[in-house]
């Protein structure tokens, strides 16, 4: 188990150099687009560039479709290919909300997908890939979105109370891309306790605002989020009403949303592909698939915004890995001040991000 678990890390940390290969290869292009653009400016004669000309395209990435990018541009929405070098030269391929460049030659069926621009935001899991000879399977780094402004994680009321520690690894996942995020609390009409369940959110959530709807209210608080040209992802458990929320900002039915008659039915994912809406106001959401599992990618950016209160405490533990755990001399343990649940719940998510 001990031995599984190292090799996944490893698999981990390469998944982790190759996006930061990724990020510095992308940073190359956009300097290589920056080139291009003065270059074009320089010789002063717009006609005579490949844009005018309508061989060159700028757009955003709104879904991916097999692995063939679906890109919206000034001329709406089109099914394009990764370009052959792109592919030949960069472990990278296109996620929603990338901003790309399409080349359009002559007796292709499709234009090419010729670069990415810098992602200013990433949204990542980690999943396992089962492996096909049975045995161990290797962990894999998903790009879910980039470019976004902020990230929303939602959880339905209930009957039941609120998921905490699901909410928290949400949390980590959304904070670690360094953006707002934000918690948004759905069918507050079916909840059994809802004061109780929004005072557990904002006590789970200390750096993120916690907001508490259903279909009646949800257009008027969610609309100012989503001002003109900001981005907001939508991220949560199957069935929690992503995608009503979705709709409700849109004001039609356009995305496809769980019938009453299936809603028994656990597990059934309404939304199966990850997608870029433009909103009446000018802003745009990325609506995602429910995720069953979440493995959280990336460093400790996102466990240190979503537990604050222990990232600091930890300035004082005596050793500087301090796990919180068994520790002597450890500032937070000792504090006496921070609730048993959210140290039970940083511990198990530090486990999986530091091991
Ligand atoms: N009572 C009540 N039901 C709601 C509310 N919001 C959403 N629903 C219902 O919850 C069900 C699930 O909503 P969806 O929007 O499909 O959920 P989703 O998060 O997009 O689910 P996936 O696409 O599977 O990830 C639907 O039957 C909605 O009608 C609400 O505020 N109150
Ligand atoms: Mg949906
Ligand atoms: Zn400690």
């Amino acid at each position: 188990m001990m031995r599984e678990r190292s090799a996944h890390n490893q698999d981990a940390r390469e998944q982790a150099a190759q996006r930061q290969a990724e990020q510095s290869a992308l940073e190359q292009t956009q300097h290589a687009q920056d080139g291009e653009a003065r270059g074009s400016e320089a010789l002063g004669s717009e006609a005579q560039t490949p844009l005018a000309q309508g061989r060159i395209l700028q757009g955003t990435v709104v879904s991916l479709d097999r692995g063939y990018p679906l890109v919206r541009t000034e001329r709406g929405e089109q099914r394009v290919q990764h370009s052959i070098d792109l592919i030949k030269n960069l472990p990278l391929r296109a996620a929603v909300g990338d901003r790309v460049v399409l080349c359009e030659e002559p007796g292709q069926d499709m234009p090419a997908l010729t670069s990415i621009q810098e992602r200013t935001s990433i949204l990542a899991r980690r999943e396992l890939v089962e492996s096909v000879h049975g045995g161990a399977g290797k962990i894999r780094e998903q790009i879910l979105a980039c470019n976004f402004d902020f990230v929303a994680v939602v959880q339905s009321l209930g009957k039941r109370a609120l998921d905490l520690e699901y909410l928290e690894r949400q949390l980590v996942m959304a904070n670690d891309s360094g953006v707002e995020t934000l918690v948004i609390l759905t069918k507050a009409d079916l909840g059994r306790h809802v004061r109780e369940d929004y005072a557990a959110a904002e006590a789970a959530a200390p750096g993120s605002t916690v907001l508490c709807t259903d279909t009646s209210t949800a257009k008027s608080q969610l609309a100012p989020l989503f001002a003109p040209h900001r981005l907001g992802v939508l991220v949560g458990r199957s069935g929690v009403g992503k995608s009503t929320l979705v709709n409700l900002l849109l004001g039609e039915e356009r995305q496809a949303t769980q019938s009453v008659r299936s809603r028994d039915n656990a597990g059934r994912h309404t939304t199966v592909a990850r997608c870029l809406v433009e909103l009446p106001g000018g802003g745009a959401v990325i609506d995602t698939a429910g995720m069953r599992a979440i493995g959280i990618a990336g460093d400790e950016l996102g466990l240190a915004r979503t537990f604050p209160e222990i990232s600091a405490g930890a300035a004082q533990c005596r050793y500087r890995d301090c796990t919180h755990t068994h520790e002597p001399g450890c500032a937070v343990a000792e504090a006496g001040t921070i609730s048993e649940r959210r140290l039970n719940s940083y511990r198990a998510l530090a486990a999986e991000v530091f091991d």
